[in-house]
């Protein structure tokens, strides 16, 4: 990180009316959440891609909603940082400003911010497996008070409301996710930018004409393709980024 990258996109921010912030779990590593890739990012001996897909909890249920049940209990106990608070802060500041978040946590939700769209779900929500019409409901009880947890209204199993690999993404997100790269400042932040379609968002929007520029611990697929690469913790750059901009 440089005096100068930090000016340079204080700069754009400042001449920007559209503004885009796509998230991933590093936003939320400094409130003590786990990432899914990289060191702590692993829960026992699984991977997210071997979790988190309808297969696995054809297959077994029961070992999937320990592991959304340990992230709950993890959760639940964590807070939003100063990078929550600086995105909410931008969501309401600029003209348009879209959030796009890849976590399921609502950190987001929690700091306060406007026109968020949640593109992978919210562990904090359930539907029902067997789709039986129920209406997806949220339980924030921790623990979950049995586990796996059943539907309300048919008594099914239930599952979480988060899109899992192979799944599709929510309409109305999405489509509104592929509307907001059409902007002036498309700003990728702690997500290693390896899950499409969220991974290509940063590349419409250039493709669009925004200048885009992504904050991260480490180099990403998309380090090399964005036009400003900023390295640190998004809760220290961010507000750092705050600061320089004019009021
Ligand atoms: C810091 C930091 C600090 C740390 N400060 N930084 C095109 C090409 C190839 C494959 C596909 C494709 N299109 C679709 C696919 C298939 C698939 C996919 O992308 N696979 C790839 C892995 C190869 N995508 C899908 O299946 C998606 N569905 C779909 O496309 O439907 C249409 C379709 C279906 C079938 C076939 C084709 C098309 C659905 C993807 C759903 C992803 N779901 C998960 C789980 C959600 C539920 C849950 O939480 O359990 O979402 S997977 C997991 O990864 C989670 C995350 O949201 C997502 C992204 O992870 P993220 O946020 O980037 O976290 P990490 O841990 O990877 O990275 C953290 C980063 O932070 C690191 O870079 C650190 O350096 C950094 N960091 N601390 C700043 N303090």
């Amino acid at each position: 990180m440089s005096d100068e990258q930090l000016d340079l996109l204080a700069h754009r921010l400042n001449r920007a009316t559209r503004v885009t912030i796509l998230t991933g779990a590093g936003v939320s590593a400094a409130s003590g959440v786990p990432t899914f890739r990289g060191s702590g990012g692993l829960w026992r001996q699984f991977r997210a891609e071997d979790l988190a897909t309808p297969a696995a909890f054809s297959r077994d249920p029961v070992l999937v909603w320990e592991w959304y049940a340990w992230r709950r209990e993890r959760i639940a106990a964590c807070k939003a940082n100063p990078a929550h608070e600086v995105i909410a802060r931008w969501s309401t500041a600029f003209d348009r400003c879209t959030v796009i978040t890849q976590n399921v946590d609502d950190l987001h939700v929690q700091a306060g911010t406007a026109n968020l769209l949640r593109v992978h779900g919210s562990l904090w929500e359930l539907s029902c497996w067997r789709v039986c019409g129920a209406p997806s409901w949220r339980d924030e009880s921790v623990p979950l008070r049995t586990l796996p947890p059943s539907c309300p209204a048919c008594g099914g199993l239930a599952r979480p409301g988060v899109v899992w690999f192979g799944e599709s993404l929510p309409h109305r997100e999405l489509e509104a996710a592929a509307a907001a790269c059409d902007c002036d400042v498309f700003l990728t932040v702690g997500t290693s930018a390896v899950v499409y379609p969220a991974a290509g968002f940063v590349h419409e929007a250039k493709r669009r004409g925004a200048f885009t520029a992504e904050l991260n611990l480490e180099l990403t697929p998309a380090s090399a393709e964005v036009d400003l690469a900023i390295h640190g913790p998004a809760d220290q750059l961010l507000p750092n980024i705050a600061q320089r901009l004019t009021p």
